[in-house]
């Protein structure tokens, strides 16, 4: 196999970051197993070990509830460098784990570490794979009933925190909505790491933590959080994820499935890209959330208006227009696809989830760009990507500006996608 230039330094950094057989997102600031991490973070160890990959899907599902739900962070072994812990999130599953959840990439994930332990011959795969598949099949089916109990085929986030794209300008007029009361004392932590400006505001951490405590309060209780939750967005970030998951579990059941199984995908599948074409807006060239409390599209750009490309096969004029708007949003940038576009007022090249580049983000968009026919386009933004990361390191997220690489260092999440896209 060929290497990356980096690519000691990558694997070095899952090494690093293993806590015995999964993955921190990297030390101290993120010292848990976290959801979607871990999904990409079981793709890049597709790349080289792939008995590794299996495991850290295997360790997440620990932490799946009897109703299906993955966590969004599974507390395997204490640790006081984080908050909100477990004690603050008061669930009740074996092991400590958050309330709520985050993208549903574990299924993409899958279907890539099973394609590479039968390239591999890896024994003992198929029936690792299986056991997998199940858990992500109950965890699809929990995501439509307590997701889009309006049959919408768009899943909704009832916690910033669940989209992974925190503080993201997308939320700002529904957060406002949310009180900033809380019952919890907040004891921020992140901050003691990574320097406050690059990071959510207070006022953020309060109202996210006032959802945490509302959902607490319904006892984990789905149904009860549904009719309780103040914020409730239908997003086409998640929904595409969601969609793009199935297919990939369609792949998997043709093969590992029961007739039930496959009939049972299909429908889910159909639902939600139905759900999603209905979210393409011409006048923006992209695909936009709905706020299912006011009702109303959400018009501010951000990344997630790009990633339906992920599960759905645009037309002609879809295709070009939103390859113009991609174009237009990496006008002047240094690196990659940013989170927010430097043409909206919102914009702040250093913060977090309003403007930095993340690498997986890029990921995501650049294989919905190839599955829609922009190989050359999506070379482009990865190779930028790959070079960031070479000059900077394995940083948690890049000024797309300068390259800089910025927030917590020694990413797992970026040595996984560093691994993937550099090839
Ligand atoms: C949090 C770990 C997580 C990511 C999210 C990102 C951030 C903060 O860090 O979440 O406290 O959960 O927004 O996407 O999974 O890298």
């Amino acid at each position: 196999m060929t290497m990356l230039p980096k690519e000691d330094a990558a694997r070095a950094i899952l090494a690093r970051n293993d806590r015995g057989g999964y993955t921190v997102p990297t030390d101290r600031l993120y010292p848990f197993q976290w959801n979607w991490d871990s999904a990409f973070v079981a793709m890049g160890f597709a790349v080289f070990d792939v008995d590794r990959a299996y495991r850290e899907l295997e360790r997440l599902i620990e932490g799946q509830w009897d109703d299906g739900m993955i966590p969004h962070i599974v507390f395997h072994a204490p640790s006081d460098t984080y908050f909100p812990g477990p004690d603050v999130w008061g669930t009740r599953h074996r092991v400590p784990t958050s309330g709520i959840t985050q993208p549903a990439v574990f299924g993409m994930a899958l279907r890539h570490v099973h394609e590479a332990a039968l390239a591999a011959g890896t024994a003992g795969a198929t029936e690792r794979t299986k056991v997998l598949f199940k858990a992500a099949l109950r965890s699809h089916r929990w995501w439509l009933n307590a997701r889009d109990p309006e049959g919408l085929g768009l899943v909704s986030i009832l916690h910033p925190w669940e989209s992974g794209s925190d503080n993201s300008p997308a939320w700002d007029e529904a957060l406002a909505r949310v009180p900033t009361t809380t019952t919890t004392a907040i004891r921020r932590k992140d901050t003691g790491h990574v320097d406050a400006s690059m990071r959510p505001r207070d006022e953020d951490y309060q109202r996210f933590i006032h959802l945490v405590d509302t959902y607490r309060d319904c006892g984990w209780d789905p149904t009860r959080q549904w009719e309780a939750a103040p914020f409730k967005i239908a997003d086409v970030q998640m929904t595409a994820i969601l969609a793009r998951a199935t297919a990939d579990l369609m792949r998997l059941a043709e093969t590992l499935g029961t007739d039930e199984e496959k009939d049972e995908l299909s429908r889910m599948h159909e639902r939600l890209r139905a759900g999603l074409a209905d979210r393409w807006r011409p006048d923006l060239s992209r695909f936009v959330n709905l706020d299912l409390i006011s009702r109303r599209d959400i018009e501010t750009p951000t990344q997630a208006g790009f990633i339906p490309l992920v599960a759905l096969t645009l037309d002609d004029a879809q295709r070009t227009a939103i390859v113009a708007e991609v174009e237009r949003w990496l006008s002047g940038m240094f690196v990659g696809v940013p989170s927010t576009p430097s043409f909206s007022p919102t914009f702040e090249p250093k913060r977090y989830w309003r403007g930095p580049v993340w690498a997986v983000i890029n990921w995501l968009i650049c294989d919905g760009l190839r599955l829609n026919g922009s190989e050359a386009l999506a070379r482009r933004i990865e190779q930028t990507v790959v070079q960031a990361i070479e000059s900077a390191g394995f940083c948690e997220y890049f000024d797309p500006t300068t390259g800089e690489g910025l927030g917590g260092d020694t990413f797992s999440w970026t040595a996984a996608a560093y691994m993937v896209l550099g090839r």
